[in-house]
């Protein structure tokens, strides 16, 4: 790994400059000040709020066929009237961060003081992140500070080497009861969830080594102060040393799986990454280094009981943005993009996690709300397993949700052929598919099976009756494309696993009746049922192009919808589109999936110079972790694509990177890809797949056909 650090020649103050450090469940941010340091902490279960199973109403059910009609009639404003009343949940459902839905929270701050040392920054400072060894520095003078956090022993880590005398630690948390003892500080506290931070201090030969748990009762019976003495007590018994060499082996065990090198004139590696940022502008090695920084927020993020949420880890607040939650209806489900591809298939085991946490839940607000069997959830969740509609249709009323979160499953199964995931999972995916069974309704209009009422996350058409801006619908092209996705996943996996049959006869005949995409005036693909005029065509989420990315329902082999897939974009982005930054990161991932290496090479030259925060974080505004993931997945994509049995090698590589290589990435099919390119041409690949399976490869636009192991060389 090439371009393996990202550092600063400043501290900071602004947490959106801080270096983060994880292992998966517990986070730090260092600022690396020099007479005062501020750690910022973090455990991925530390969520405020509880269980509630109020926010579900059964006046949605009861004015189901009354808010239908409407829409079928194309009084849309009335339907909107009606829908803002009853397809919602009840009480105030995910504004209540406050009470039951609760808001991710930093585990606090760990304040180190200097007394010797001057704010001033001296010329020799750096703040370094060393990627591939999970691990920061930061060095002026004869000072040197080291900072990890160790998987293995779930503990964070500082050394103070050299640590001037007097200095002292401090930690603090609003409504926490802190005890410093000689050696220790422990806070405890209720989110109402009862809390630990455990630090644990001691100076040895003139360094300072400071240890540092935090757990939950989240889940658990266990005492949090409990399990934070017994980790700290096996860290400490470990020993330093240790805990820096599993750190470093876990970390290169994960990064240095896949790999990606340009070989390029002037690295610009030397120029402080802030710097390079602000410049990305041919700057070829800061993409290397981005996707090596994705890779590392996740496997800083994603190890522990939890899905990574819209921040990772890494919150600062009590009170987060959306309560750094896990929105469904994009985010979530994008932190997970590139998970396969580069090989980090343990990394998606907490979300597969989650997803089973909302089916009871999402059972209740299948049955309370829509009276339907299966299990459904909507645009937001917590750890608390909210599934509920949310408080306004433009964004709640997207029953889609869950069912998206199960095409990561079926990425597990074509990725590894793996059945015990389908068995794992059959009785989950056949509860989505049952719940649109139900609530699927013929629109007597087109005589299709359509979602309604129903929206297209987030975004409003102009009803044409009156010219109200309006979003509820019947039948949003996202919905329909997730339901197609998900009944024939059910019935492949039905098949596989060789049971249900009269059911797959059931999804089978009710697939059919979907409706297909259709092309609009503009020559784009159609959002809603009807062409509709948007007040808002530059809006940043682009639902109706699921069906290119991450779906592969709109391919070449399309040419129709696949033109019409480059128009939408195009007009999208004519009108200010990508704005934020995992929009940004989803238009890499559709100009891939178009086969547009230069286009897609822009738009991740935008999400860095528009939408990247100092310190490399994506920037929604505010930081928002998703576009780090979905701008590493659109890396990935533009090197390498894998549908109907074809591995298909640089199906999108722009001009700028003519000279390059990549190791190790995963197909789909369980194959090993490796190539190197030479002036936009392969000239050496290597495909390995278990058991001589047969495979397709396209190599410099030629179809090859093998089996097992293929080796190309120019
Ligand atoms: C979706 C997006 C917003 C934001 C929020 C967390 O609702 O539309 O832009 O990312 O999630």
């Amino acid at each position: 790994m090439k371009e393996n650090k990202i550092w600063h020649n400043t501290p900071t103050n602004d947490w959106n400059e801080a270096t983060p450090l994880g292992n998966g469940k517990l986070g730090m941010m260092v600022f690396g000040g020099t007479a005062e340091e501020r750690i910022q902490l973090n455990e991925e279960s530390f969520w405020s709020g509880w269980e509630c199973d109020e926010y579900d109403s059964p006046e949605t059910a009861k004015h189901l066929d009354e808010m239908r009609q409407l829409i079928f009639e194309g009084k849309y404003t009335e339907a909107q009237a009606l829908c803002n009343r009853y397809m919602v949940c009840r009480g105030q459902g995910h504004h209540d961060s406050r009470a039951a839905y609760g808001s991710y929270q930093t585990a606090g701050d760990l304040y180190i003081t200097f007394p010797e040392n001057t704010p001033d920054v001296p010329p020799d400072y750096r703040r370094s992140l060393i990627l591939n060894e999970g691990r920061a520095e930061v060095t002026h003078g004869n000072m040197k500070r080291d900072y990890f956090v160790s998987y293995g022993y779930n503990t964070a880590v500082i050394r103070v080497q050299n640590c001037p005398a007097g200095t002292t630690l401090r930690y603090a948390r609003e409504n926490t009861t802190v005890i410093y003892d000689p050696h220790e500080i422990i806070a405890v506290g209720y989110l109402p969830t009862k809390f630990t931070v455990l630090i644990h201090h001691e100076q040895k030969d003139g360094d300072l080594y400071v240890y540092i748990t935090a757990a939950t009762a989240y889940k658990t019976d266990r005492d949090p102060k409990a399990v934070c003495r017994e980790t700290l007590d096996c860290a400490i018994e470990a020993g330093y040393d240790a805990l820096l060499q599993e750190t470093k082996e876990y970390f290169a065990s994960m990064l240095d799986r896949v790999e990606i090198a340009f070989p390029q004139s002037g690295s610009k590696a030397d120029i402080p990454t802030d710097q390079r940022i602000a410049n990305p502008e041919g700057d070829i090695g800061l993409v290397e280094l981005y996707f090596n920084f994705g890779r590392y927020l996740l496997v800083g993020s994603s190890r522990g009981r939890l899905p990574a949420n819209l921040q990772g880890i890494w919150c600062k607040d009590y009170y987060a943005p959306w309560s750094a939650d896990f929105h469904i209806n994009i985010n979530l489900q994008m932190n997970y993009w590139f998970a396969e591809v580069c090989n980090l298939p343990e990394l998606v085991e907490p979300f597969f996690e989650f997803i089973k946490i909302l089916v009871e839940p999402g059972s209740r607000t299948a049955r309370v709300a829509y009276n339907c069997p299966g299990w459904v959830a909507h645009v937001c969740t917590t750890p608390w397993g909210y599934t509920s509609l949310g408080c306004h249709p433009v964004y709640g009323a997207f029953a889609a949700a869950g069912a998206w979160c199960l095409r990561h499953v079926k990425e597990r199964w074509l990725y590894s052929g793996d059945k015990a995931i389908l068995q794992e999972f059959y009785p989950i995916i056949k509860g989505a598919s049952e719940f649109f069974c139900a609530y699927l309704v013929r629109d007597p209009r087109n005589g299709h099976l359509v979602t309604a009422p129903a929206s297209s996350p987030e975004n409003c058409f102009i009803s044409p009756n009156d010219g109200s801006v309006v979003s509820i619908c019947a039948g949003p092209t996202m919905d329909t494309s997730i339901i197609r996705e998900l009944l024939e996943f059910n019935i492949e996996a039905a098949n596989t696993l060789g049971i249900d049959g009269d059911f797959v006869k059931t999804l089978e005949e009710t697939a059919a009746q979907l409706r297909p995409f259709r092309i609009g005036k503009h020559g784009q693909i159609m959002e809603w049922s009807e062409d509709f005029d948007e007040p808002e065509p530059g809006h940043r989420h682009i639902s109706h192009l699921y069906g290119l990315y991450p779906a592969a329902q709109i391919r070449q082999s399309t040419p129709e919808l696949f033109d019409a897939a480059r128009k939408t974009i195009e007009r999208r982005l004519a009108h200010g589109g990508g704005h934020t930054g995992w929009s940004r990161a989803w238009i890499i991932n559709f100009f891939a999936r178009l086969a547009d290496g230069n286009a897609a090479y822009e738009n991740i030259v935008a999400l860095l110079k528009n939408s990247t925060l100092p310190n490399m974080f994506d920037n929604h505004p505010p930081f928002q972790i998703d576009g780090n993931f979905g701008g590493t997945a659109g890396i990935a994509e533009m090197l390498l694509q894998s549908h109907d049995d074809c591995i298909d090698l640089l199906p999108a590589l722009p001009d700028a990177w003519s000279d390059g290589e990549f190791k190790n990435f995963k197909a789909r099919g369980g194959f090993t890809v490796s190539a190197k390119w030479q002036g936009g041409r392969v000239v050496d690949c290597h495909i390995a797949g278990k058991d001589g399976q047969p495979f397709r490869a396209r190599i410099n636009g030629d179809v090859i056909e093998a089996s097992g192991q293929y080796i190309y060389q120019a």
